[in-house]
């Protein structure tokens, strides 16, 4: 009878807690993305989730499935916009095909160190957030890949050498580079890179060093033109309606943790550079340094790309240039 009236305590106890909203049960999130382990997106990701798991007492729980292995890259956005998972990262200007702002991280020579590329940033960061806020979506961090480079099977010394190229690209903005350049553009996924390459789809790439060593280019390239042209982001972001769905304190943990991981991204990305640089030579590429002939002309193409931007965007580009400059 004495066990009866206080297991009848606890349970009483039990849902009075619970109404309380003093005992939560464990809400567990998926959370697709594009890259591999080995890119530090992604491990910077996994520190997020682990510090959010910390930081809400074990009550958010996230769980990363990266490489596109639960959702792939191209429909990540529309699922977390659906509700099929709450929380997602993707490449921001892959999002251009839909919105061509999404491509001023990817325009050649616009924003080639990490100071502008902060810069830029800073002066776009407002309209992107508005951007997805209208989708339903929450904009989280913002992390940029390293300055991008173009690998081939040859040395670059113009423009000119790049004529027929099977050039692999990333966005719409890549593909229109290619173009422009008069190379062949086919949009492959980086998780597809070596095969890409092992099956003769591609001869040639434009990309980062960590992206060109985690993919291990050596392997299938032989020159890495060090162009520093673009620094484009990814950016992670979750549901609107599911984020709002969480206790006032778990939704500012999580976005703490999100500064953090912005913070600790940038510095990883930037750390990375060249210690990737130097792991491609050491496993035989060649690293060519662009000439100042080649310097101006892909420059040219870059100031093409700008002024085709702002009338794809219009006065909303101009405002952001303006903020930038
Ligand atoms: N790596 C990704 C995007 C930009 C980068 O450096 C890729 O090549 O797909």
């Amino acid at each position: 009878m004495r066990i009866c009236r206080s297991f009848y305590a606890i349970m009483v106890c039990l849902v009075l807690l619970l109404n309380m909203n003093v005992i939560q049960a464990e809400i567990r999130w998926d959370m697709p993305t594009p890259y591999s382990d080995s890119t530090f997106h992604t491990k910077n990701i996994r520190l997020f989730a682990d510090e959010v798991l910390k930081a809400t007492h074990n009550e958010l729980n996230i769980t990363v499935h990266s490489a596109g292995s639960l959702i792939k890259h191209p429909e990540i956005k529309k699922s977390v916009r659906r509700g099929i998972v709450p929380i997602g990262e993707v490449l921001i200007s892959r999002l251009s095909n839909e919105d061509s702002f999404f491509a001023l991280d990817s325009i050649p020579y616009l924003a080639t160190d990490y100071q502008q590329a902060r810069k830029l940033w800073q002066a776009s960061r407002e309209k992107t957030e508005v951007k997805l806020a209208k989708q339903g979506l929450k904009l989280l961090f913002s992390v940029p890949w390293q300055p991008q480079g173009l690998f081939a099977k040859k040395k670059i010394k113009a423009v000119i050498d790049l004529q027929g190229l099977k050039l692999r690209v990333y966005n719409k903005y890549t593909e229109r580079l290619a173009q422009l350049l008069q190379a062949v553009p086919t949009q492959i996924e980086a998780a597809d890179i070596a095969t890409a390459f092992s099956t003769g789809r591609v001869d040639s790439m434009i990309t980062s060093p960590a992206t060109g060593a985690n993919t291990k280019a050596w392997d299938f390239l032989s020159h890495y033109h060090h162009f520093q042209a673009w620094i484009p982001k990814n950016m992670v972001f979750v549901n609107a309606k599911q984020f709002s769905k969480l206790t006032k304190e778990n939704q500012a943990a999580i976005l703490i943790a999100a500064k953090k991981a912005e913070e600790r991204g940038w510095e990883m990305s930037e750390q990375e550079s060249n210690k990737k640089v130097a792991i491609m030579k050491a496993n035989g590429l060649k690293i060519i340094y662009p000439s100042s002939k080649l310097h101006s002309e892909l420059s040219y193409v870059g100031h093409v790309m700008t002024e085709e931007w702002l009338k794809e965007v219009g006065s909303e580009g101009k405002r952001t240039l303006a903020l930038f400059k």
